[in-house]
């Protein structure tokens, strides 16, 4: 089934292929499945280029389109009808069910790629091709002479920005993460398991049709200080904070919230002075994702504020240029406890195409409207390290507030504004179950 109207996809189809140049041949392939242990596999998802391109959803499969004999021709390779094989890894539409139902000019088996492909790859002037994924096309390509182009910059610059429908989807995508956070608020309590939070979020995600959009985050104590924890096996305990980050996949768009909050209900002094700190930080930066602002504006907003606040707690001895560093790098000392960047493209991939990741040389794209970004600024006071001196104070403290953000001709939406993260908003509902 497709996810959305033929058109849709057949107006991104045009939108990439328009930019290409005449007498060219394009491949896109999808990955195969792969192995988690002896003969089983991972749950199979598709490749965001080919769900972008035609909704495919099956594995192994390539989309295909040449403009060496005139007007472009769209074709599929898929794997091809096999009772036996169906019977045990489920329905395939087969070569006749893709070119009938999916936005192609025509499909063929999987079996047939290199009989067909071969003589377009030695007519074509022009191969654009994403390698690494297709053993079979791979070669082929390795043993001709053709120069082969990337395509992706042509197709990421398209994904960048959102349709109505994709932001229809993504609205519902971030809502029901919201949804999931909130019920986990509602189940927390001293001693709750990280893995019961997570439960109940995943529960909620899959009994709404969804999946989770990356391995969900949920750390209490000193594991909130750790930025891609996801073991989820200790007891929070009585004080401790907890930190979830945690988003669902919706129809392939994924969605992606951290909220951090008390299990016992209220926080501590030292915990509010931390959060109400990165909180501010990143209610500034949601106001500076303004249509025409340069990518790094809301990395600069909301580290200005980390960093001056951590010289107001008396955490950094230092003015607030010194904090910050290098203007351009960001590079001071209050990396030392906000050591990723503020936010990234949301789309089909979680961390989705665009640019504008940390370490990129380039610096990243203004914003535009279409575009939905995270904003997470963070503060990780984690009292086991040995790199930096840990404020006792606040040592074993970590903490993430993220949200998700469509950039508008009139400023910043925020698309999971259902879920609170206003201290007493939170309060008044951890523990609170049913
Ligand atoms: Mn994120």
């Amino acid at each position: 089934m497709l996810t959305f109207s033929e058109s849709e996809y057949l107006n991104r189809q045009s939108a990439f292929l328009d930019e290409l140049p005449e007498n060219s041949l394009v491949l896109i392939p999808t990955n195969p499945k792969s192995v988690r242990s002896n003969d089983t596999h991972y749950p199979f998802r598709a490749n965001s280029y080919m769900l972008y391109l035609c909704g495919w959803s099956e594995s192994d499969s390539v989309w295909m389109a040449s403009n060496s004999e005139g007007p472009w021709k769209t074709s599929l390779f898929v794997l091809p009808r096999d009772t036996k094989a169906e019977i045990w890894e489920g329905r395939r539409a087969g070569p006749e069910g893709a070119a009938e139902n999916w936005p192609v000019d025509s499909a063929y088996s999987v079996d047939d790629l290199d009989k067909e492909i071969t003589p377009l790859i030695e007519c074509s002037n022009h191969i654009f091709y994403i390698s690494g994924i297709n053993p079979k096309i791979d070669s082929l390509l390795d043993d001709s002479v053709k120069e082969v182009a990337d395509p992706k910059p042509y197709l990421d610059a398209l994904r960048v920005i959102k349709s109505d429908a994709e932001i229809e989807l993504m609205r519902k995508s971030a809502e029901l993460a919201s949804q999931a956070h909130i019920l986990a608020m509602r189940a927390g309590g001293p001693g709750v398991g990280e893995w019961h939070l997570q439960s109940v979020i995943e529960s909620c995600f899959t009994s709404n049709r969804a999946q989770w959009a990356y391995p969900s985050i949920v750390g209490g104590g000193e594991n909130a200080a750790i930025l891609h924890y996801n073991s989820n096996h200790d007891p929070v305990g009585d004080g401790d904070l907890v930190l979830i980050d945690a988003g669902c996949e919706v129809e392939g768009y994924a969605s992606d919230i951290t909220r951090t909050w008390p299990v016992n209900g209220s926080f501590t002094d030292a915990q509010r002075e931390i959060y109400e700190l990165v909180l501010k930080s990143q209610i500034a930066a949601i106001e500076a994702c303004q249509s025409g602002a340069r990518w790094m504006a809301f990395h600069d907003a909301a580290s200005r504020v980390i960093a001056q606040g951590l010289i107001d707690l008396g955490i950094l001895d230092c003015t607030l240029d010194e904090a910050i560093g290098n203007p351009l790098e960001f590079d001071g000392p209050y990396r030392n406890y906000f050591m990723h960047g503020t936010g990234h493209f949301l789309g089909l991939d979680v961390h989705d195409v665009g640019g504008g990741r940390q370490g990129d040389e380039d610096p990243g794209p203004e914003l535009r409207p279409g575009m939905i970004i995270t904003v997470e600024p963070g503060l990780y006071f984690g009292s086991w390290r040995t790199d930096v001196e840990i404020p006792e104070r606040y040592a074993g403290i970590g903490v993430r507030i993220e949200d998700d953000v469509l950039i508008t001709e009139n400023g910043p939406v925020v698309l999971t504004s259902s879920c609170p993260k206003e201290i007493s908003a939170m309060e008044a509902i951890i523990g609170q179950e049913g």
